[in-house]
């Protein structure tokens, strides 16, 4: 027989469209089609060279023992691991026919498609799906469990314009970092940062936690969980009273000012000291360094959204540049998220939508699955998300996950905790296995990257598969996007620029340019271009009005948070890791107690229980404990995660997740 051709050796570019600000631009090493380095290039001038280490690992797992390679029936119990190999034929006649089925007996509304950020890229979600599931006329789905509060904000008060281009925060010479975490959540800030406090920038961290970037700033202050509100309304109100706003610019630029003014009066640094925990101090330190100090920088993230207070604090935060006068320099003014530099025809992609249907809001899964009666989801499809794992409520999840008479599709790369409770899964592949379109949103550039190594077992894009869906229940339509070329054409349907450029480079940027000065080249994205500081929709919404302040759920009691942390995106590559995963408390918590570090401890509320082992550190500000988000069942002692102790209550804007307002009761085991 003759030898084998020498193994053949590709290095190959791509782009890393995970749930991340950084969008980070990548070299693939492929061997024999399958995937076997990953490192950073210059290409995204913010990726610097180098990835973060959970994505330099992903190749581990993509030929791991977690990957789904074949669709696959259950064969057991729910929530058991006992699943039969089908062929695609078999396994998509079975979606198709429970789907019709579902339809003609309890109406289109009781299939409900369940997706969330997965992949972020612009092809595997709202495009084939969509049109299958708008067709159907299944449940719409509100996707509220992330930047939910955050959106409503930024785009009420400033129609999602774009923010300071993360590499121009080295012209800031203050920095505020407020409810984000870029060490776990963002890297390539980190170095940006320190930059520019090597250029004589001071930084201040707004954070319950003694982050790293906290133990490494001028000025730490550690508000109790959901009480940003009233912290960032003292400083207008001082900004106010001292004559320090910019009435120049909010004449010019904004309406609202005299009703925020008004609406911030009552906060006084004491008052807002009192609810806070921060002293008072502490408060006006920031306050005066914030009203003397230009270039300004807030970078707002997504820590303050989660709670009661959430729409509120963000808007009051994204406020301040526009009282204090920030706007108009390089490095002045804030990022929160700069998804909005891009606009795309998605109508164009995936035709008007149907009648409308219902819409159930994803933070209610549990609730919807167990309570609903009309219709009740009978067909359950989830892609792009691991929702067992990532929503609140999560026993309510399960039971619903649990249903005999529901029908679940879990179309997925890996053997999640969610797939576990599937009746049918199907094999997905993954951004290097794909055709995609993404981009960042901290990043400000958009890319195109074809696949670069085979796809593993029988995986399959998920236009393709919801494509093929589409076929067989007969709804699709001649001449309408059906490939990822065309969806990619019909999304950017408006800018020629932007299809030459990807045609060219494989990467193109914003009308906006790479880095745009705020009030310089981009405006608000709202009708009249200005800023609106109390919006009358946002107003109405808000139970209370906007910058209402909406009291702690439950003082006395620990109040839990589950941030981000460096080791996974959400759930994302979490089996890379078999390990526990404790429970952050402060030393005078835990003695209150009497619980010693390595203690396993029962963290409990009306939703729902987990039992970890407890970690004990001052790195949490007392009355706080930390579990993060997007553990898996196997890195508990319980098999539940935070998510167990997350209410399903919303937002104040947006109808938003609140996971940190969960108070819970801690006791040694
Ligand atoms: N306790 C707690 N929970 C939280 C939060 C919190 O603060 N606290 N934050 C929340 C936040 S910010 C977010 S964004 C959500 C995220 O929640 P999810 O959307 O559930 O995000 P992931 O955990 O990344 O799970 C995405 C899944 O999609 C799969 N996937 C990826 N790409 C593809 C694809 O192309 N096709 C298919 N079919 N599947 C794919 C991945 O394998 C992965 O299992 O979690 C929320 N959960
Ligand atoms: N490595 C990694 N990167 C990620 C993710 C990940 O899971 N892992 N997730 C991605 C996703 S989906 C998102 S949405 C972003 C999220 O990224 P971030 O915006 O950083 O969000 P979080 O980690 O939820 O919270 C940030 C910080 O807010 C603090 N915090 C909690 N509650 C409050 C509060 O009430 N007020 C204030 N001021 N701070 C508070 C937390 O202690 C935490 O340090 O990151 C993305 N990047
Ligand atoms: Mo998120």
């Amino acid at each position: 027989m003759a030898q084998p051709l020498l193994t053949s050796t590709q290095v190959l570019p791509s782009t890393c469209p995970l749930d991340c600000p950084d969008a980070c631009s990548l070299e693939v090493r492929v061997q024999d089609g399958k995937v076997v380095k990953i490192d950073g290039t210059h290409v995204n001038p913010l990726t610097e060279g180098y990835i973060c280490s959970k994505v330099r690992r992903l190749p581990e797992l993509l030929y791991g023992e977690d990957r789904v390679l074949h669709p696959a029936v259950r064969l057991g119990k729910k929530g058991e691991n006992s699943f039969e190999q089908v062929s695609w034929d078999v396994a998509l006649d079975l979606a198709a026919q429970r789907m019709r089925e579902a339809r003609e007996r309890w109406g289109g509304e009781s299939i409900l498609p369940f997706s969330y950020g997965g992949s972020n890229g612009l092809l595997t979600q709202d495009t084939t799906d969509a049109r299958l599931f708008y067709r159907l006329g299944a449940s719409r789905l509100a996707r509220t469990v992330c930047a939910a509060a955050t959106g409503r904000a930024a785009t009420g008060l400033y129609g999602k314009m774009p923010g300071i281009a993360l590499p121009d925060y080295v012209h800031s010479k203050l920095i505020v970092v407020w409810g984000v975490n870029p060490s776990a959540s963002g890297i390539h800030l980190v170095p940006i940062l320190q930059e520019a406090q090597r250029r004589g920038a001071r930084m201040v961290v707004v954070d319950p936690r003694r982050t790293p970037l906290a133990k490494k700033a001028d000025l730490h202050l550690a508000p109790r969980p959901g009480t940003d509100l009233p912290l960032a309304l003292s400083i207008h109100r001082f900004l106010f009273e001292e004559g320090l706003a910019d009435w120049g610019f909010l004449g010019e630029h904004a309406h609202g000012a005299e009703e925020l003014r008004r609406r911030a009066l009552p906060w006084t640094f004491e008052r807002a000291a009192e609810v806070t925990g921060v002293p008072a101090e502490g408060i006006a330190l920031l306050a005066r360094m914030y009203a003397e100090t230009s270039p300004a920088a807030i970078r707002a993230g997504w820590g303050m959204e989660r709670n009661r207070n959430g729409g509120s604090a963000v808007a009051a935060v994204l406020a301040l540049p526009a009282v204090a006068g920030k706007f108009g320099v390089r490095g002045g003014g804030y990022t929160l998220s700069n998804s909005g530099a891009f606009t795309f025809d998605r109508a164009a992609a995936v035709g008007e939508p149907e009648p409308a249907t219902r819409t159930i809001n994803m933070n209610r899964l549990g609730r919807t699955l167990v309570e609903e009666q009309n219709p009740p989801v009978k067909v359950l499809f989830v892609y792009n998300c691991n929702a067992l794992a990532t929503m609140p409520n999560q026993e309510l999840v399960r039971r619903g996950l649990e249903r005999e008479d529901l029908f679940t599709v879990v179309f997925e790369q890996f053997w999640t905790d969610t797939a576990r409770y599937a009746d049918l899964v199907l094999p997905a592949t993954t951004f290097l296995e794909h055709r995609e379109l993404s981009r960042g949103y901290g990043s400000m550039l958009m890319n195109r990257t074809e696949a670069v190594a085979a796809p593993a077992g029988e995986s399959r894009p998920n236009y393709e598969v919801f494509g093929d869906l589409c076929r067989r229940l007969g709804l699709n339509r001649l001449g309408e996007p059906e490939t990822a070329a065309e969806f990619e054409a019909a999304l950017l349907g408006r800018s020629e620029r932007m299809r030459n450029e990807l045609d060219r480079d494989g990467v193109t940027l914003p009308d906006t340019g790479w880095a745009p000065i705020q009030f310089v080249d981009s405006f608000p994205l709202t009708p009249d271009r200005k800023a609106h500081l109390v919006p009358e929709a946002l107003d109405r919404e808000a139970p209370f009005g906007m910058y209402a302040y909406q009291e702690d759920p439950d003082s006395r009691s620990l109040a839990l948070i589950s941030p981000a942390r460096a080791r996974t995106i959400s759930s994302y590559l979490g089996n890379l890791y078999r390990d526990l995963c404790p429970l952050e408390i402060h030393p005078e918590d835990a003695a209150l107690r009497g619980i010693a570090e390595g203690d396993e401890v029962r963290v409990w509320n009306v939703y729902g229980e987990v039992r970890v082992k407890a970690r004990l550190t001052r790195d949490v500000k007392p009355g706080v404990v930390v579990l993060p988000k997007g553990l898996w069942s196997h890195q508990t002692l319980s098999g539940t995660t935070a998510n167990a102790v997350a209410p399903d209550t919303f937002t104040d804007l947006g109808q938003g997740a609140c996971f940190d307002d969960a108070r819970v009761a801690v006791a040694r085991v």
